[in-house]
């Protein structure tokens, strides 16, 4: 049986791949193979993949789905032009039956194209075949956060349907996901191979069996939560045997099972390629990194708007940027196989001016619902516009009178810096209609996601506070630092902030809320340009310059405070002797700086440029 399925998949294999060059079976002119296993040879590609052992214990036991099998090394077999993933009935540890999995994890990771997988599921009551993508970074957060796309799910007691699902959401229980299934109109998905396809688009994600789409999900599907489907994402390829999505091994469960994939193809295109980075970033903001694809013989050029300077990674498909003062689009003009097409991307800037709305809930999202203990919703009606609010949508939360320390959590990507809001030079505001009594506190602690403890009431960076002067009447409160309880969670990395509502207490009341803002005190008139004339060398020597590891300054005077700024004017670091900054400016990039030298009297600035190794 098994012999002559494997006779028939090769010839219909040398069918179609015939038949590819002469009918493009839906790709399209500018289409491009970007990678291919053709799983041919006999053993498994260990450049492309890897394998994934055991049951997930301790971290992930029965990985996350009550699965009931442990992915062994030998259940995958290559041979006869196919991938074959095996799974048998025998005890392997606290599992009742073996199988494989295999992942291309650090391998081959990418983002959009048309993927073209040919393959054969296996049959029988709990046999859950899958072919699927995790996210190569945890961006927005771990699963679902980050997002999971699942080309094939197939439930081996439904031999003729195919599932075809997108995760996204908040963590466990407000993980969310929305899918298709796909029935056969003839034949079964386990006795013949099918083609099954993704078409991944920035802003749209297209599941197709025999090229005929079944599920089309866009970014719009998915209003009150971000859209992790534009990163980098990988393959796995697994069976599992048994779990919460498809039930659990019977009496009819065959003893053996196998899925076998002919090939897997990626196809990509200039005009769907896009660049990776963040929606809207801080003024001024440093090091922010984009990326695009990685194209063999492809050549890359970067372009930034006016006042941001590229700090690394020009002609390369990644780059670190020192962000500018505007809302404009990073582009990127990528030449492969000798055709040439520019992509960008609209990064907003915010706040506008030195002081500003970061996120309205209208137009402005920066912070996204993660999670609570209360009852949060996005988008809602603004109950009582007033000339303090007059918008007309904010957030709603309903605190949860059952826990003193209620936490509401919002990623946050654009906060990133602590010190400004420590050091009192960004002040954060938020708008507030509350039924709680006036004096009600309202805590923000600055967190880092994959560093947050939620042991409420501490806070892993910082803790700013607010308190009402009003009730039934929207204000802006402005939060003022009170704590700076835990260095572990580096000043740079914030990204969520939690919301703490009359904390220490088991109020009940309901809290709208709107546009966060910040302010810069005092406004950083930032000078887009160096001011040359300022600069004074007849009396001050620094050098070398460039310099790689070490400065050393000759001056009239001892410094008061020594600072570097980067080309755009913001602050990099301030230290009060030449020993500190010797030892801060090892870890800097290389690039052009502005050093300024501070006596009783006047500030000195250098442009120096710092050259790594
Ligand atoms: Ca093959
Ligand atoms: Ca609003």
């Amino acid at each position: 049986m098994k012999i002559k399925n494997q006779a028939k998949s090769m010839n219909i294999y040398k069918l179609l791949f015939n038949f590819l060059f002469i009918a493009p079976l839906g790709l399209f002119a500018q289409d491009f193979l970007r990678w291919s296993d053709e799983f041919n040879g006999t053993q498994l590609d260990t450049n492309f993949w890897e394998y994934q052992i055991g049951d997930g214990c301790p971290n992930l036991c029965g990985w996350g789905n009550d699965e009931r099998q442990s992915y062994q090394k030998g259940n995958i077999a290559v041979g006869s032009g196919l991938l074959n993933i095996n799974a048998k009935k025998e005890t392997v540890g606290n599992s009742t039956y073996s199988s494989g999995r295999i992942r291309s994890l650090n391998k081959f990771d990418f983002a959009s194209g048309r993927i073209d997988v040919r393959a054969r599921l296996p049959i029988g009551q709990a046999y859950w075949a899958a072919v699927w993508f995790l996210p190569t970074e945890n961006y927005h957060g771990t699963w679902p956060l980050s997002g999971e796309i699942d080309l094939i799910e197939g439930k081996g007691q439904e031999p003729k349907n195919t599932y075809g699902t997108i995760h996204y959401g908040a963590h466990s229980p407000n993980n969310k996901y929305t899918g298709t299934s796909y029935t056969l109109p003839s034949g079964n998905f386990t006795s013949e191979f099918h083609n099954f396809s993704l078409i991944w688009k920035n802003d749209t994600i297209q599941w197709l069996v025999d090229n005929v789409v079944y599920s089309t999900k866009v970014k719009k599907d998915l209003p009150d939560f971000w859209w992790p489907y534009s990163r980098n994402f990988h393959f796995i390829l697994n069976l599992a045997v048994g779990g919460y999505f498809l039930g659990y091994p019977d009496g009819t469960t065959p003893d053996t099972a196998s899925m076998q994939i002919d090939y897997i193809r990626v196809y990509q295109n200039l005009n769907d390629i896009f660049i990776s980075g963040p929606d809207a970033i801080l003024r001024a903001d440093l090091q922010k990194e984009f990326y695009t694809q990685k194209l063999n013989g492809a050549t890359y050029n970067w372009t930034v708007p006016a006042n941001a300077k590229i700090v690394s990674g020009q002609g390369t498909p990644n780059v670190k940027v020192n962000w500018g003062l505007k809302s404009d689009s990073i582009k990127v003009s990528i030449t492969h196989q000798s055709k040439n097409q520019t992509i960008s991307r609209f990064v907003k800037t915010l706040p506008d001016t030195c002081q500003g709305v970061i996120d309205n809930q209208e137009t402005l999202r920066t912070t996204y619902w993660v999670g609570g203990n209360g009852t949060y919703k996005s988008a809602i009606n603004n109950p009582a516009k007033d000339v303090t609010n007059n918008t007309n949508l904010c957030n709603r939360y309903y605190r949860n009178g059952n826990v003193t320390y209620d936490a509401l959590i919002l990623n946050a990507d654009i906060i990133r810096d602590a010190k400004a809001f420590e050091d009192g030079t960004l002040i954060l505001k938020m708008k507030l209609y509350t039924t709680a009594p006036i004096g009600t506190e309202v805590n923000i602690n600055f967190e880092n996601r994959a560093l947050s403890q939620l042991d409420y009431p501490s806070g892993r960076r910082c803790v700013l506070q607010a308190k009402t002067t009003k009730t039934r009447a929207w204000e802006e409160l402005t939060f003022k630092l009170i704590l700076k309880p835990d260095n572990k969670t580096p000043e740079g990395s914030i990204n969520q902030l939690v919301v703490l509502f009359a904390p220490n207490t088991n109020n009940t009341d309901v809290f709208y809320f709107d546009e966060f803002a910040l302010e810069e005190t005092p406004c950083k008139t930032i000078t887009t340009a160096i001011n040359e004339t300022v600069i004074n060398k007849s009396q001050i020597t620094v050098y070398p310059n460039p310099f790689t590891n070490q400065l050393k300054i000759e001056a009239p005077f001892v410094p008061k405070q020594i600072s570097l700024f980067n080309l755009v004017g913001k602050e990099i670091l301030t230290v009060p002797n030449i020993t500190e900054l010797n030892k801060q400016i090892l870890l800097l990039n290389s690039g052009t700086y502005l050093l300024r030298l501070e006596n009783n009297e006047h500030y000195f600035y250098f442009k120096i440029l710092k050259s790594n190794p």
